[in-house]
């Protein structure tokens, strides 16, 4: 069954891909693009547990699970994925939430270790802070499906992304308490694709390039 999957998904990648490369007019899709994060203030490494992260009823069906998974390439021990061992359902909608913190100057970005196969656009995720759609530096793949629940004609990632590390930036939620939310959803086509899986959260910041010294002392002074 595993590899009956992964052929399955594979299969529509590469045919999406052929087609892609046919126009050289397209232009190339920008990559993923880690935080190079400075300071972790939150390490939500799924590996060591769940994190505090909760799983929150949606407008379809629950497929959030924390555990192993022997679905997914190179996924690290234990993981949080939209079921497990499985493809996701038809119908999904549900959230993930994380514990909540409030923005600050060491907590002005996230970085999100992730894997997502999904079928085409017929099933899509996002992050949502607060309740609005927060775009990747990157940004997302596109629209999802109209037809999709929870998630239906949102800006997210769509697809093949396979294993990547994206960076969200925090800072207009300055002195706000938040939480992340990680929300997918799919439409009533049955998928033979395994879905979203995150390996690690992590909140943090960069040192700034600012000549004011007076505020790099006050930051350093959260650390010495
Ligand atoms: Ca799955």
């Amino acid at each position: 069954m595993k590899t009956l999957l992964a052929a399955l998904c594979t299969g529509l990648l590469i045919g999406v891909t052929a087609s892609i490369g046919s126009s050289q007019d397209d232009p190339i899709p920008p990559g993923p693009v880690p935080c190079q994060l400075d300071w972790i203030i939150y390490d939500w490494d799924f590996q060591l547990g769940d994190c505090g992260f909760t799983p929150l009823d949606g407008a379809g069906s629950a497929v959030w699970e924390y555990g192993a998974t022997g679905l997914i390439p190179d996924a690290p021990a234990l993981v949080w994925g939209t079921v497990l061992e499985g493809t996701y359902p038809s119908n999904s909608g549900h959230s993930l939430i994380s514990p909540a913190f409030t923005v600050s100057e060491e907590t002005t970005l996230a970085e999100v270790v992730h894997y997502y196969d999904l079928q085409g656009t017929s099933a899509g995720c996002n992050m949502k802070v607060n309740g609005a759609i927060l775009p990747p530096y990157s940004g997302y793949d596109g629209e999802i499906g109209s037809n999709c629940t929870q998630v239906g004609g949102e800006s997210g990632f769509t697809g093949f992304g396979g294993w990547r590390t994206d960076c969200f930036e925090l800072s207009s939620f300055w002195n706000q308490a938040i939480t992340l939310q990680f929300d997918f959803g799919s439409d009533a086509s049955t998928s033979s694709c395994p879905g979203w899986y995150l390996a690690a959260v992590r909140i943090g910041g960069v040192a700034p390039t600012l000549k004011e010294e007076t505020t790099w002392t006050r930051i350093k002074s959260l650390f010495y």
